[in-house]
């Protein structure tokens, strides 16, 4: 090795903002650019093809896999051996920044150009990756693409989950051109190791520059229908109606109140972040709902607990407004804890470097945590500027939070894939 391999701040900041402009759009309320790839949608084809480009100018050999996630490997000294994986998604939400995954994946890709630069083969393999549809915002379950890999969910199951317009994934994979061919069940690697935005405001606000992450709190989507009657908005008196909207606003509310009430853990969090009203029209008592309920918890005893009571009250809410809720579960993980080990490896890491540390519990869902039951893996986060905002074109890293996260993660790699 020729010399200590070094991020570079500016060619990974200029490639997070090259990424960035891939769907970007202006955002009326901001006023600022923000970025929507949903995921395999023209503009998530767009992405992929942008950052395999600059994978194959590095001369990583790409492949991509049956559910679309693309491995890019860089040979090791010893090529048998399992590699070590550096990985994240480059989809987006719709209203999305230009970090939330993006920072992972091509902060992998700048830790190969900066051992590249420094002339380094390390003992072990290494592979970059980027999974599809960590988000699930389209197709309505989240990290698909690395729990097909980890054989969480069947690739046949994936495959068939439709969006909104009845698109299927399949289909839309073969639309941008990523159904690919290699087998999706990924051979363990020795490590996984992701860096992602903390997307919260813990780290900012108490000055910290590494988040050493301890694992991923727990998970449960529903999405929840609910069957009214449609009905004349001016003659139809209150006592008649079965109000779809009503029902979906009490099921709100009371998801507010069970958070709010500490009675779930002190960090329950609870969304309905989609409400769709049929017909949604101003003069007609809405006949149906559907909307999402999305819950958070550190704890997998109080999720269960918080479950179980919206679940009722979802038949108390039937009875009471007279209308019909059927509910299904889209998405459902358990917390999931990261390597111990590679946590105390990060944060010596960052504190050779001089950066402050704290540990932390992701409030987000990541790829890391589908790997997590494939390998040893662990998570790297770095602070966001106001209140670390995501999912939101507000999003910010600066390009000292990005480099100092990517460097943690070269030199946690390094050990890693050259250890004896
Ligand atoms: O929903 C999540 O936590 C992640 O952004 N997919
Ligand atoms: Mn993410
Ligand atoms: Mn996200």
């Amino acid at each position: 090795m020729n010399r200590t391999p070094v991020v570079s701040a500016l060619r990974l900041y200029e490639s997070i903002e090259a990424l960035g402009r891939i769907g970007r759009y202006l955002d009326e309320a901001s006023g600022l650019y923000g970025v929507n790839r949903l995921a395999l949608t023209a503009q998530d084809g767009e992405g992929r093809r942008h950052v395999v480009a600059k994978m194959k100018s590095l001369g990583l050999a790409v492949t991509v896999d049956r559910i679309g996630n693309v491995y890019a490997r860089r040979k090791g000294r010893e090529d048998t051996l399992a590699p070590v994986m550096m990985g994240s998604h480059i989809d987006s939400v719709p209203t999305a920044g230009k970090f939330d995954g993006c920072l992972g994946v091509l902060g992998a890709l700048e830790v190969m150009q900066a051992l590249d630069d420094a002339q380094h083969v390390t003992r072990r393999p290494l592979v970059a990756a980027f999974f599809t549809d960590e988000e699930g915002s389209r197709f309505g379950s989240d990290m698909l693409g690395s729990s097909v890999a980890t054989a969480r969910i069947p690739l046949q199951t994936a495959y068939a989950l439709r969006d909104r317009a009845g698109l299927s994934v399949q289909a839309e994979l073969e639309a941008i051109g990523f159904l690919g061919e290699t087998a999706e069940q990924l051979a363990p690697p020795f490590a996984y190791l992701e860096c992602h935005i903390e997307q919260g405001p813990m780290l900012r606000r108490e000055h910290i520059d590494i988040g050493v992450v301890t694992g991923v709190q727990s998970i449960s989507w529903h999405e929840v229908t609910i069957l009214g009657r449609s009905a004349h908005a001016g003659t139809t008196p209150m006592e008649l109606r079965a109000d779809a909207s009503v029902a979906a606003s009490r099921i709100n509310l009371r998801l507010r109140q069970m958070a709010l009430s500490g009675h779930y853990g002190e960090q329950l969090r609870a969304t309905m972040g989609a409400m769709v009203p049929v017909p949604g029209l101003v003069n007609i008592v809405p006949g149906q709902m559907t909307v999402t309920v999305d819950l958070r918890n550190p704890s997998d005893v109080q999720m269960r607990r918080a479950e179980a009571d919206i679940i009722a009250f979802y038949e108390t809410v039937a009875a009471e407004e007279g209308v019909q809720i059927r509910w299904r579960q889209t998405a459902r993980t358990s917390c999931v804890p990261f390597d111990a080990a590679f946590q105390d490896q990060i944060e010596a890491a960052a504190q050779r470097r001089g950066l402050s540390t704290r540990r932390i519990v992701s409030g987000a869902g990541h790829d890391a945590q589908e790997l997590a039951h494939l390998t040893r893996a662990a998570m790297i986060f770095v602070p966001g500027e106001y209140d670390g905002i995501s999912h939101n074109p507000r999003e910010l890293s600066t390009p000292e939070q990005c480099a100092n996260g990517v460097q943690v993660l070269l030199d946690v790699l390094l050990e890693i894939a050259d250890a004896e």
